[in-house]
């Protein structure tokens, strides 16, 4: 094979990988840091947010200041309905190769295996994942006004209520 075809291959590849960004345009995008509306606290508990709902107006820019006060790992991700349910085996595939534990994220596994299975990098804007005790922030800009789910993908939390809506008014 020469040299071009296999650089051919590669472009193609990169068109496959990144069809989660795709799925992202049409959430909103990463927020400009200097253009934040308005800015709302989250809190994370085992398993639910507070608060669980929060208006939304479509074109703003918020920084959302996350802060897990629960004993377990949680995250907070921004996404619609079918984006968290595709990011639940990968959240699994984490905890399978012990990158979460019930209250640590092996950052440095993480990193090492990430460079041979990008899903296990798990770093996208719109979502950010924490240990106990410990904040975080997010800045997205709600360019869409399709509803959006805030959710933890972490097996189990999801499903026993750690959602809650983004909705558009
Ligand atoms: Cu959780």
């Amino acid at each position: 094979m020469n040299i071009k075809k296999i650089f051919l291959i590669l472009i193609f590849l990169n068109f496959l990988t990144p069809s989660f960004s795709a799925s992202m345009n049409m959430i909103g995008e990463k927020g400009d840091p200097l253009k934040i509306d308005r800015t709302i606290n989250i809190k994370m508990y085992d398993n639910y947010y507070e608060p669980n709902i929060v208006k939304i107006k479509k074109g703003e820019t918020i920084r959302f200041v996350v802060e897990n006060l629960g004993e377990l790992v949680h995250e907070y991700n921004i996404g619609t309905k079918e984006m968290h349910i595709k990011h639940q085996p990968e959240m699994q595939k984490l905890i399978d190769h012990e990158i979460i534990l019930v209250d640590k994220i092996d950052r440095i596994k993480m990193k090492k295996m990430s460079k041979m299975d990008h899903s296990l990098g798990h770093s996208h804007a719109n979502s950010i994942m924490l240990e106990p005790k410990s904040t975080g922030e997010i800045i997205w800009k709600f360019s869409k006004d399709i509803n959006l789910e805030m959710a933890c993908n972490i097996p189990g939390h999801y499903e026993s209520g750690m959602v809650g809506n983004l909705t558009f008014n």
